[in-house]
């Protein structure tokens, strides 16, 4: 049942201001929900598009203790990186604001006192974990453990990342500290608990009866949630960072960061319009939609919702339009791997390159499945599609208009057949790409937008204007007035997708204002106005750009080993008879050089003090020969003689394993006698 609104609220997911925000949130919330809202606002409809940083959570003070300074200073940092690299993204929020503003403040404790006035939280004391070398509850991101459902050891106090389940810190098994690395102990504590099996039957009917249009695979996460059936959850924690719980008795507590987050949407809409905020939070004829991740869905779909029923004023969500995860070259995004493509970087090393950013985001976009972004696929959607495609139907349009009439838009004569059924066939992708778009199919949306630069593109060839020029000068005037038409209806139905290039075609052409309905129509540019010179709307990216940010990836891989690497462990204690049983010497390298048809192994020529002796060993990898001639090393002198591709080694030289596995020898700290022991 389709309901009549009158205007629509848009939030996206508040991101953490823990770290920058990467290409994987972008995929899956503030791309899609731009191209929304600029969808509803080229419709002309009234729209309020909600963004944000989430500025309370564990996660900020982790990261604040990790660094030695504040988390005021950590959310400062990140909000103001996001803040900026959303706007040059082109992501058009009416309002972005905090979640440590002092109107978020306000506007979340009053929603707290409102509801615990109303009765509608079970206050509730139960042993929580402690820590007691840090001296405070641990919860949520401070304590890992092994996850009860799936076994993964690296489970977190809220949630397991690889079942996705979502738990109790008390849940875990073996549970530590992430701040100390010690096991807690249980200690009591009193916390609010909003009754969720409460709500569970009108969630059940508002979801499962009432929104069976919603995606499948949100659909799908709330049944399974409402099947499983549910719990009160607590709403504030034992924490020195966040919204102070305002009621008596609750010094030391805050507001958990999942309770107060999601009132920062109603918190930024006031910053926004002031007093007006209520029509778009309790007007029924508001719809509002929720862009989020997969992973804050039953927030979204559950605890949110259940929240304003129990206040009871406001409207709930029309839509959760959530996606699933992007992966980068095959591998899971990973903050804390470095595994990522950051956003603000990516603006600096590829700038003015925004819609191409947004173009692929859209193309890969991760709607019904997790999907993949890679940068050969970025290179090629770039080179084949915006280049080959977009940006040279529209500059074969515009050349040809400079060439023959000076850049004057000719008189278009009466329409042919050909010229009718490309009209058609764009109308089709255009009526296609709305309907989507009213869909959340975004990517399907693009590519019908996509379909009217390919259906212009063969337009031109087919009706070769070039070859017409000289014999039906008027045939020509007709095609090239239409191929004009053509890239003003791209210009409206790309903006949602791609502002930047639509902005600047419609600054070719001369189109002040665009409205979706105009899309469709073919008299949008006069005959006889004056085009802009041709300039190209989109640029080839060359092998050695996506090489570089292949060989960054690299390096952050790399650099990701280094730092995860753990000394092996120790082994079975020996006694000194046993040790002693090892004759370690110091001996001279006189000859060094690889083994023919061995790629691993060094043939070395040592003066041991005794006559000399060979040895092979298998570090050709790491060093040139000729480097290692007149060093000091130290080897194994009485190690069994063995032939390694035909060579008879007699020791064995000692050389240490580097964290990437590399080998480096082994030497005295200063020359000594060649012969002499080691021990
Ligand atoms: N900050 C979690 C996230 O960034 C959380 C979203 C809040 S939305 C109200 O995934
Ligand atoms: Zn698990």
């Amino acid at each position: 049942m389709e309901k009549n609104f009158k205007r629509t609220l848009i939030t996206s997911a508040l991101p953490y201001a823990n770290g920058p925000v990467h290409i994987g949130h972008l995929a899956g919330v503030y791309v899609p929900a731009d191209i929304y809202a600029r969808y509803l606002r080229l419709k002309g409809e009234e729209v309020m598009f909600v963004g944000g940083s989430d500025e309370h959570g564990v996660p900020i003070t982790i990261k604040a203790k990790a660094e030695g300074v504040t988390p005021q200073d950590i959310v400062d940092r990140y909000h103001n990186i996001i803040k900026d690299s959303f706007a040059e993204l082109g992501i058009s929020f009416d309002v972005y604001g905090r979640t440590t503003s002092e109107t978020h403040r306000k506007t979340a404790s009053e929603f707290f006192r409102r509801l615990y006035e109303k009765g509608e939280f079970v206050e509730k004391s139960s042993m929580q974990l402690y820590d007691e070398k840090a001296d405070q509850f641990l919860a949520d991101r401070y304590v890992t453990g092994t996850c009860p459902h799936c076994g993964n050891t690296n489970a977190y106090g809220d949630q397991c990342e690889a079942c996705g389940t979502s738990l109790n810190a008390t849940d875990l098994i073996d549970p530590r500290s992430a701040i100390t690395g010690n096991t807690p102990v249980l200690r009591e504590t009193k916390h609010w608990y909003l009754p969720l099996d409460k709500w569970e039957p009108r969630l059940r009917q508002w979801i499962l009866e009432e929104h069976k249009e919603w995606k499948p695979n949100v659909y799908g996460q709330c049944k399974s949630w409402l099947d499983m059936g549910l719990q009160p959850r607590a709403v504030s924690r034992d924490l020195d960072w966040g919204i102070p719980v305002p009621v008596e008795g609750a010094e030391g507590k805050v507001l958990y960061v999942w309770f107060d987050a999601p009132i920062g949407y109603i918190s930024n809409t006031i910053d926004c319009v002031g007093d007006d905020w209520e029509k778009w939070w309790k007007d029924p004829e508001t719809r509002m939609l929720h862009f989020i991740g997969k992973d804050n869905i039953v927030f979204h779909c559950i605890v949110f919702p259940s929240m304003l029923m129990a206040d009871g004023t406001y409207n709930l969500p029309e839509n959760v339009p959530a996606n699933e995860f992007l992966n980068l070259e095959d591998d899971k995004i990973s903050t804390s791997r470095n595994w990522a493509v950051w956003l603000h970087e990516y603006l600096r090393e590829l700038p003015g390159k925004q819609d191409v950013l947004r173009y692929v985001l859209t193309a890969n976009a991760p709607e019904t499945k997790d999907n993949n972004f890679t940068w050969k696929d970025f290179q090629a959607r770039n080179n084949s599609e915006l280049v080959a495609i977009l940006g040279n139907f529209v500059n074969r349009a515009t050349v040809l208009i400079h060439k023959y009439y000076e850049g004057s838009v000719p008189v278009a004569g009466e329409f042919n057949d050909a010229d009718l059924a490309a009209m058609n066939e764009i109308n089709a992708s255009i009526k296609a790409c709305a309907e989507n778009l009213d869909h959340f199919k975004f990517r399907e949306a693009l590519k019908d937008a996509m379909n009217v630069a390919r259906i212009g593109n063969k337009y031109l060839a087919d009706s070769e204007p070039w070859k017409l020029i000289k014999t039906d000068p008027d045939r020509v005037a007709t095609i090239l007035n239409l191929a004009v038409q053509i890239c003003a209806n791209l210009a409206i139905v790309c903006e949602p997708f791609m502002p930047f290039m639509s902005a600047s075609l419609c600054r070719q052409l001369g189109l002040d204002l665009i409205k979706w309905d105009m899309a469709g129509r073919f008299d949008l540019v006069q005959a006889g106005s004056v085009i802009a010179k041709p300039e190209l709307l989109f640029e080839k990216i060359e092998d050695s750009v996506v090489e570089e940010q292949v060989a960054k990836l690299q390096h952050a891989k790399e650099q990701n080993v280094l730092n995860s690497w753990k000394p092996e462990a120790v082994k079975p204690t020996v006694d000194f008879p046993t040790f002693e049983k090892l004759d370690i010497r110091v001996g001279t390298v006189l000859e060094c050089e690889k083994v023919p048809k061995a790629d691993k192994l060094l043939k070395f020529k040592i003066d041991d003090g005794m006559g000399g002796r060979t040895i092979v060993s298998g570090i050709a990898k790491y060093y040139n020969p000729e480097d290692l001639v007149g060093k000091q090393v130290l080897f194994i002198a009485n190690f069994e003689p063995r032939k390694l591709k035909g060579v008879l080694s007699e020791g064995m030289i000692l050389s240490a394993v580097d964290a990437d596995g590399s080998l480096v020898v082994a030497s005295p700290s200063r020359e000594v006698k060649s012969g002499a022991s080691v021990g």
